[in-house]
């Protein structure tokens, strides 16, 4: 079947590796739902149940005119309306948009929440670019986007490159041009505008949620523990926040243009400023904090920690980071960003024993809460900062034990890949099944 799979899609480099990574985990269930064969439901998931690929032409503020390539890849709707985040950056193909669309399927169904899954973007880049090119850009990518979009029918967020600025873009266009103050067609939204308290810190926050319940689960805590983040996007920087409040301390982040160290712990006020307020580089920390130093060659997994949070990209860290890490003492890895670890690196971490969460179980708190947005749009209603977070609190915790439940119950105790891979897989093959073939 996957053999198939690469077959049907050549070329797809990153989709190929999550449909195989899936397909891995999945042979314990076809002993015991051999009904699935009968329904075709693995051959099925593999299938998106809509692609669309659109050009985006925009106006530059030097009067050129800018084309780009747009991807919405709705995969899987069995248990609610597709959702799925949109990055913008250049390296976009549609290899990556579907891995990532994959991914969110079995990540969404491990929340509980009422969510299919689906994931777009475009090759846009927007660093260096202004506000203006950037609000043209979203406009343009929107005025495609409008029509496959909907609160019962796909219902686009945040990932790379996309934050709160453009999620008003794309959202202020949608509005124009439907005519609908439709607040449930979009998450991420800004609080005074629809938006949901803690979905800008949820992935983050979610990602150490998930490694606390690691950690207590073999009696330990993070305090005092020496953590590594990569990236210093959205997602790092509230991974940052997070473990540093529950007594962590946090000496690596990077980006793609090197990591700093600083021994000390990082300086969060600093980072903020630098990335959320300035979209600067890290260059600029180590210009304004003693004590902190750049380091350009190498990778970030050379710094020695208890605990490493890829929070970055795609296969960030490969064979011979998870080897160093390893060597110099790792005991957890936990991924906040989608596929960060190669399959290498997977297996050599669980071959040294080190406890290894995969992102579609770790990161799930981002699109969980934008499934708490949703609701809370549903019903017209805001709720509190506390209570929010303490709802995302709760999914980790229940996603945290029903991948441990789910990897006992098929004879691999501890292994997170196989528990959240399978515990996904079933709740939406079985909505697969009682929808019929459609
Ligand atoms: P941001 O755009 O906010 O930040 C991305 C960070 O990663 C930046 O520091 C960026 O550095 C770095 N980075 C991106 N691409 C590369 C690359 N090719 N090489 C080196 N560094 C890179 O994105 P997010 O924080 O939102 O997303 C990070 C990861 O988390 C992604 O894998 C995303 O899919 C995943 N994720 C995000 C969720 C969300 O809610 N936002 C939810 C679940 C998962 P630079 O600025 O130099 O490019
Ligand atoms: O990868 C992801 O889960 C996200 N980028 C968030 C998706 C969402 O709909 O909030």
């Amino acid at each position: 079947m996957y053999e198939k799979v690469v077959s049907r899609n050549p070329g797809e480099r990153e989709f190929h590796q999550a449909v195989f990574e899936v397909m891995q985990s999945v042979g314990p269930i076809a002993e015991e739902r051999s009904d699935y064969a009968q329904w075709s439901i693995l051959q099925r998931i593999c299938e998106p149940e809509r692609q669309i690929i659109f050009r985006v032409p925009w106006v530059a503020d030097d009067g050129k005119v800018e084309i780009n390539r747009g991807f919405r890849v709705e995969f899987n709707s069995a248990l609610g309306p597709f959702k799925g985040g949109l990055r913008f950056h250049p390296s976009v193909n549609l290899s990556i948009i579907k891995f990532l669309g994959f991914e969110q399927v079995f990540k969404n169904a491990l929340t509980g929440m009422p969510i299919g899954g689906g994931k777009g973007g475009a090759d846009f880049d927007p660093k260096g670019r202004s506000d203006g090119e950037v609000m043209r850009f979203c406009q343009s990518f929107m005025t495609e986007l409008y029509r496959h979009v909907g609160e019962y029918t796909d219902v686009p967020a945040g990932d790379i490159g996309v934050g709160g600025r453009e999620i008003g873009y794309l959202f202020g266009q949608y509005k124009r041009i439907t005519n609908r103050y439709e607040s449930g067609v979009i998450t991420g939204k800004g609080l005074t505008w629809g938006g949901s308290q803690v979905r800008t810190e949820a992935t983050g926050y979610g990602t150490v949620f998930f490694v606390e319940q690691m950690l207590q689960a073999r009696g330990e805590h993070l305090e005092g523990k020496r953590v590594v983040v990569s990236g210093a996007g959205n997602v790092a920087i509230y991974a940052v926040e997070k473990a540093q409040a529950l007594g962590a301390v946090v000496v690596a982040v990077s980006d793609s243009g090197g990591y700093v160290v600083d021994e000390a712990g990082i300086d969060l006020e600093l980072l903020k400023e630098i990335k959320e307020v300035e979209r600067g580089r890290l260059t600029e920390y180590v210009e304004r904090r003693s004590g902190a130093t750049h380091v350009t060659d190498g990778c970030i997994w050379d710094v020695p920690c208890d605990i490493a949070l890829p929070c970055a990209t795609q296969n960030e860290l490969d064979e011979s980071a998870a080897k160093t890490l390893a060597a110099n003492g790792v005991t957890l890895v936990a991924e906040g960003a989608n596929m960060p670890s190669t399959p290498a690196a997977v297996q050599l971490f669980q071959a040294a024993g080190v406890l290894f969460a995969p992102g579609k179980a770790s990161n799930a708190g981002g699109v969980a809460t934008s499934a708490l947005e949703m609701q809370q749009n549903a019903s017209r209603d805001s709720w509190h900062f506390d209570e929010t977070e303490a709802r995302l609190q709760e999914i980790m915790s229940e996603i945290h034990d029903t991948c441990l439940a789910t990897s006992d119950h098929y004879g691999a105790p501890g292994n997170y890949v196989v528990g959240a891979n399978l515990a996904g897989y079933v709740r939406v093959a079985d909505a697969m099944v009682a929808l019929g073939v459609i």
